[in-house]
């Protein structure tokens, strides 16, 4: 059998970015508590969390974008709220903030973490920012860490 790759949990030493959007903030700062959270839980210092605020979510993928391109950090989150409801523009917001992201991660050959709520209500989105459906913020937290770990063990094995 051939290798299988993992990546772990451990966080310590890791240096992190995360972008949050303003948009929604009543959200977005429990997004922002919950990655922070998570990311402390899993050894990642303090002083090693970078916080970059944008106006709204589809600016996340150019803030990324400049983030990674600093070099100074293993993984990015991005972290957003985007409520169908609300915005006739739902699909664009939400459609651009996602490819985006994307993009910046293959580009830029690092994890660039996809954090944005896309819901019908802001009821909804309460719920998954450390509701009764848990806290995407701190979802993100733990992939950002485990795609770093992940990528140096293929890194590693060649
Ligand atoms: N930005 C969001 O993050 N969430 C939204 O629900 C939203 N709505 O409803 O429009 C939103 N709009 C702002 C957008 O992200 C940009 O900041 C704006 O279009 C300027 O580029």
């Amino acid at each position: 059998m051939g290798a299988v790759f993992t990546g772990g949990p451990d966080g310590a030493g890791l240096r992190i970015a995360i972008a949050v959007a303003r948009y929604n903030d009543l959200v977005t700062n429990a997004l922002l508590a919950g990655a922070r959270a998570g990311l402390l839980r899993h050894g990642v210092a303090e002083e090693d969390i970078d916080v970059a605020w944008v106006p709204g979510s589809f600016e996340l993928p150019l803030v990324a974008d400049r983030l990674a391109r600093t070099e100074r950090y293993d993984a990015i989150i991005c972290l957003g709220t985007v409520i169908r409801g609300e915005t006739a523009h739902f699909e664009y917001v939400a459609g651009g903030a996602a490819s985006g992201i994307g993009r910046v991660a293959l580009e830029s050959g690092r994890p660039v973490v996809f954090g944005v709520l896309t819901v019908d209500s802001l009821e909804q989105a309460l719920a998954r920012a450390g509701g009764h459906v848990g806290n995407k913020g701190a979802e993100a937290a733990t992939t950002a860490i485990e795609m770093v770990n992940l990528l140096r063990a293929i890194e590693s094995s060649s």
